[in-house]
């Protein structure tokens, strides 16, 4: 029985682009996937050109993809499998999770999870909060977003977006790279250049955004907060700024303006190594060019100094008036038309005293109870809501809790859309802790390097056998919608389910239904759309792509949800946590002039994880189309310096740090300092075997090997790990042809 086929609107999750698609379905059965000529966001590349979307059917009916429910049956890591139904899987990780849980208590359960895009955050939380534990997670949190959006809140009580538009006059790009990294935001970028904006890049690395740069700022990594704060001494010297705004709006001017003496351009330009005239130059054509508007990126975020660096951000972007004005910083109060986790019932109470206890919040307080609780009662005041805001705590501090039980003993992890095996730092601590709990069971579509090492592999259902609704939080521009397309179980062939249905099938089996009332995801949506008056299919076939209408200097009527009530260029809130309450500069713990000692040995430094466009992360690896287009991870370096290291282009390389070596292809690229080398992030080669000590080949060239988790030397407020600034060496690797195994 052939039926025609069908053709369904769903939202590609594959990468920041989100690009709404078609799903073209015959007999249940995946045909194609293609460009939905209706979709208004366009990103750029565009959709059609994307090699992942491209492979869409290749990824899907992929021969390694994991299909069906996996019990270990032999030793973890020695790749042995069974094959075990949904029930099973249910029963029986309910009845270990339930004796972890009598053994040493609801906090001893945690988490792994990455890239929030394809997820149901809110569900997540439920699992956890009904289990009585105070979100122990092992995450990127610390180091992507969140910093971002918790100092803004700090900051300006708003949630930033990126903001670039057509109208912007003056582009600001810190540490990012939105043509690898962010369609959207960089086809905005592009019209923006058309219309005759001016743009800053500030990055080590010459970036292709880079060659197009008015101005290109290449510091000395790690040294952002000072060139900052530099051009924040030139505006205030040079009277540049928005005088009016910043009388009626900011708080702390009479303060900044004695503590920028530290920061005249000459004394900054020995610290970022960046000419003084250039700073003053980007200073003017920054203040002088308005609206403006910044990307900051990883480049920032994954700092040492991350809060302090967003904090001068912010300082710059208040002083010339850019504040929540078209072409300018967009800053975004809630979306009301949404429930959040917490108003959606049954609502299960957070208990404070076990949040309290999340590891870490006495040392990191920004994204922690600590913070939070400042920062709340003035969005809710403003807002009258407060947004959805992860409790993130440092990664290490839980690793190292699975490995000494200090504070307590985490014993149970779920990884959730993560691969922590890959993108968590230091990797070698990582798997010692995961191979050492009670319980590991890890939901994913491929057996990643943490799936070889867990006790139940789960299969998730992909964004074409799933519906979607995202909108961050409720703190969104934007709300969007798709459809299941492919079924998510056939018989005999396949039987994924989504994340959501695990969660809630797990839920069940402990006896805590009442909390999951929903069957489905699509049925869990419906309530979520409750206050829009729709329900989910309506949502995606009416409404779809939801742009909530821009109203530009909201402060104007309600003032900044701070506890002034104005942008705290002096922050109120830092101080009060014990934080620096204006931004200095702290050199970074390793580079040349921090550890002289070290650097003799180790001399370069190194930047990891620009990104790299066919990839996800670790993902893609195995997808044959894709990797061709990327076979090996490339190490660029300077021509000079790889001469004198007898290094030639395309020779494979060792990278060392005082952590471990990873190998990588060297490419030959005059665009960086002589001293700098950088290194791609995310490797494992799917195809080399799963025991060890190959463990899918994560030891071979993941750069994870080398990065530093060390809590003492994280952002004290945000707990951000520096993956960006490290010392190094590098070295030919003798007698070896990328064929390893
Ligand atoms: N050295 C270094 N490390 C870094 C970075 C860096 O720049 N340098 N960047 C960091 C940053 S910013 C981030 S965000 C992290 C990302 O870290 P992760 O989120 O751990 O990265 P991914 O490799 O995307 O891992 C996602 C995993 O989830 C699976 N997956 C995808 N979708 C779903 C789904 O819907 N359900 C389920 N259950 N699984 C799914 C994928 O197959 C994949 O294995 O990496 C960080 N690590
Ligand atoms: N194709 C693809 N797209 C992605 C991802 C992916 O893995 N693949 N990951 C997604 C995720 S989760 C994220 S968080 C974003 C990240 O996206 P972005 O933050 O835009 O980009 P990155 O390429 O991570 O890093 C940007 C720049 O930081 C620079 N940098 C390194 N050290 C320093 C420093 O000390 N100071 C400054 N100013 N710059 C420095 C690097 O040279 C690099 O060019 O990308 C997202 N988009
Ligand atoms: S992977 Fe490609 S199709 Fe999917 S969201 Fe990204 S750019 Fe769009
Ligand atoms: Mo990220």
């Amino acid at each position: 029985m052939t039926k025609e086929v069908e053709v369904k609107k769903a939202i590609c999750t594959w990468c920041k682009g989100e690009c709404g698609v078609l799903v073209h379905v015959k007999d249940g059965k995946l045909i194609k996937v293609t460009d939905d000529p209706d979709w208004p966001r366009k990103g750029f590349p565009p959709t059609k050109a994307c090699p992942k979307f491209m492979a869409a059917v290749e990824w899907f009916y992929h021969p390694d993809r994991v299909n069906f429910p996996l019990k270990r049956a032999g030793d973890r890591g020695e790749g042995k499998w069974k094959r075990i139904s949904w029930d099973q899987a249910f029963t029986e990780i309910a009845e270990k999770l339930t004796a972890v849980k009598d053994e040493y208590g609801p906090k001893s359960i945690g988490f792994t999870r990455g890239t929030s895009y394809r997820t149901e955050a809110n569900p997540i939380n439920r699992f956890f909060l009904q289990l009585g534990s105070p979100m122990n997670s092992i995450s990127a949190g610390n180091v992507c977003m969140v910093p971002r959006s918790s100092v803004a809140f700090c900051l300006v009580g708003m949630y930033p977006h990126y903001s670039v538009r057509p109208t912007t006059k003056c582009i600001v790009l810190l540490g990012a790279e939105p043509a690898n990294a962010r369609p959207i935001t960089y086809n905005n970028i592009r019209k923006a250049l058309k219309n005759g904006a001016k743009m800053i890049i500030v990055d080590p690395r010459r970036t292709g955004s880079a060659v197009k740069a008015d101005i290109w700022l290449q510091l000395r990594p790690g040294t952002d907060t000072a060139l900052l704060m530099s051009m924040v001494n030139v505006i205030i010297k040079e009277g540049l700024y928005d005088r009016e705004f910043v009388e009626k709006w900011c708080h702390g001017f009479d303060k900044l303006v004695p503590w920028v003496e530290q920061f005249s351009p000459e004394e900054m330009a020995k610290v970022t190594e960046v000419p003084a005239e250039k700073i003053r130059a980007a200073a003017r054509l920054y203040a002088s060019t308005r609206p403006g508007a910044m990307v900051e990126g990883m480049g920032v975020e994954q700092q040492e100094s991350c809060y302090r660096i967003l904090h001068a951000r912010w300082i710059l972007a208040a002083l010339v008036g850019n504040m929540d004005i078209e072409g300018g910083e967009e800053l975004i109060g809630p979306n009301t038309k949404l429930m959040d986790n917490r108003s959606i019932p049954p609502a299960i109470p957070v208990d404070p005293e076990l949040v309290k206890e999340q590891i870490g919040s006495d040392k990191f307080k920004l994204l922690t109870f600590p913070g939070r609780q400042l920062i709340a009662p003035h969005l809710k005041r403003v807002w009258g809501k407060v947004p959805e805001m992860p409790l993130i705590t440092h990664p290490s501090l839980v690793v190292r809790a699975i490995l000494n039980s200090e504070p307590y003993p985490v014993r149970a992890m779920f990884t959730m859309i993560s691969n922590p095996l890959a993108t968590i730092p230091n990797i070698k601590l990582v798997y010692k802790a995961l191979r050492s709990l009670d319980l590991y069971v890890v939901m994913d579509f491929w057996m990643t390097p943490c799936a070889e090492i867990a006790d139940y592999v789960l299969p998730p259902a992909s964004w074409m056998e799933r519906p979607m609704l995202w909108d961050f939080n409720g703190f969104a521009a934007e709300t969007i919608g798709g459809e299941a397309a492919v079924p998510d179980t056939v018989p005999g062939e396949y039987e994924h389910k989504t994340d959501y249905e695990i969660l809630r099938g797990i839920s069940l089996k402990l006896g805590l239904g009442k909390y999951w009332p929903w069957e489905t995801l699509e049925e869990y949506y419906d309530t979520v759309l409750e206050p829009w008056g729709m329900t989910h299919k309506e949502f995606v076939h009416k409404e779809r792509f939801y742009k909530k209408k821009v109203d530009w200097r909201k402060y104007e009527k309600v003032g900044f949800a701070t506890p002034t009530g104005k942008v705290e260029l002096y922050s109120t809130v830092f101080e009060q946590l014990g934080y620096d309450p204006l931004p200095r500069h702290v050199e970074p713990s390793e580079t040349r002039i921090s550890q002289p000692e070290i650097a003799k040995e180790y001399p370069l430094t190194l930047l990891t994880g620009g990104r790299v466009r066919p990839f996800y992360h670790s993902e893609w690896r195995q997808i044959d189309s894709v990797r061709r287009l990327h076979p090996y991870p490339l190490m660029d370096i300077h021509p000079d310096m790889a001469a004198k290291l007898g290094i030639k282009d395309g020779d494979w390389v060792w990278i060392e740090t005082l952590r471990g070596r990873i190998k990588h292809k060297a490419k030959l690229f005059e665009g960086m300092a002589n001293d700098i080398v950088h290194a791609e992030h995310g490797w494992w080669l799917p195809e080399l075997p799963a025991e060890a000590p190959w463990l899918r080949g994560v030891w071979e060239m993941n750069a994870n090997v080398l990065t530093d988790d060390d809590p003492d030397k994280s952002d004290p407020a945000v707990s951000a790990t520096a993956e960006r600034t490290m010392l190094c060496k590098v070295y030919p690797v003798k007698n070896y042809n990328g064929k390893v195994g």
